[in-house]
Order: structure tokens, then C-alpha cells, then sequence
């Protein structure tokens, strides 16, 4: 069983859009370990996006990030990494997939919807970075014999 963080960033949270993104995550199957309204500082907003430090984006980058409220989730099942990725489609959402988050809500890389991890690596990092150990629910599902196959 693999975990991601994800977040519907301020352009989702503004256009009513967490209960969409929390209904795909539902409805694809995956388990919700984690959940958190919030806003997001500077401080944080610097870390998620550390990798693209120096980019040309970076700063356009921050400011959309910190600009309103996020609600930030750690999902989880089988591949769920891959599976949250594929469900909020390619990063340029005129390259996303129909039928994905990002090509059915959006129209601009810079105002794309969602964030999710890449990796198993910054999985595990974004998940240490924004929940501590005590906020994340172990639990199961009646109904997880029937979507999960181990
Ligand atoms: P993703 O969010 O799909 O993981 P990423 O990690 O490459 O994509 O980039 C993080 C965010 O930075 C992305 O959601 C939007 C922004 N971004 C990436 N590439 C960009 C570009 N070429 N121009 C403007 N914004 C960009
Ligand atoms: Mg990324």
C-alpha cells in the first residue's frame, strides 16, 4: 500500500472544487489517511517547491500558492502515487488526459488545480512536511476486499 499528499491549491479551494477533487479520489477507490484545511506560509510554500528554485516560474509560482487557503490530503492504496497523478493529469493541462482534473477544471499551468507527489521519495517527504505521525488514520474499509486485491 503506497501513500501521496495532495493538494487542491487556492485556484480549487476559490472555485469550489475540493468536494471534485475529494469525490474522483473517492470514487477511483483510494482510502483518505489525512486531511487540513489551511493556509499556506511562504516558509512552507519554499519547501514543496524546492526543486524549482531558480526556475522562471518559481516566484509566480509562490505567490499562486500563497494565495488563499489549500486543503491539503494524504490518500492512499495500491499505486497510489501513479493512480493520483493520472487522476489529476499532466501538469500543462492542455496535455492533460480527458477525463482528468486538470483537463476538466483548467486551462493554464499556472492556476492547474492540484498538487500531488511525483515519487515514493517526495511522498515521503510532503507527507513529513505537512502532517505529523499522530495525524495520519490507519483504518480500513468494509468495501476495501473488493477494490484492493491484497
Ligand atoms: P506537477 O505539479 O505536475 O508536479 P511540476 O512539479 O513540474 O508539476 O511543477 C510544479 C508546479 O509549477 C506546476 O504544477 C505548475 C508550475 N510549473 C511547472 N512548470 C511550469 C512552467 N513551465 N511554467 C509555469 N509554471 C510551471
Ligand atoms: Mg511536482
Amino acid at each position: 500500500m503506497e501513500r501521496t499528499f495532495i493538494l487542491v491549491k487556492p485556484d480549487g479551494v476559490q472555485r469550489g472544487l475540493i468536494g471534485e477533487v475529494i469525490s474522483r479520489l473517492e470514487r477511483r477507490g483510494l482510502r483518505l489517511v489525512a486531511a487540513r484545511f489551511q493556509s499556506v506560509s511562504r516558509k512552507m510554500a519554499e519547501r514543496l517547491y524546492a526543486v524549482h528554485q531558480g526556475k522562471p516560474f518559481y516566484d509566480g509560482l509562490l505567490d499562486y500558492i500563497t494565495s488563499g487557503p489549500v486543503m491539503a490530503m494524504v490518500w492512499e492504496g495500491p499505486s497510489a502515487i501513479a493512480a493520483v497523478r493520472q487522476t489529476i493529469g499532466a501538469t500543462r493541462p492542455i496535455e492533460a488526459e480527458p477525463g482528468s482534473l486538470r483537463h476538466d477544471f483548467s486551462l493554464e499551468v499556472g492556476r492547474n488545480l492540484t498538487h500531488a507527489s511525483d515519487s515514493v521519495e517526495t511522498a515521503r517527504k510532503e507527507i513529513d512536511l505537512w502532517f505529523r505521525s499522530e495525524d495520519l488514520v490507519d483504518w480500513s474499509r468494509d468495501i476495501d476486499p473488493w477494490i484492493f486485491e491484497q
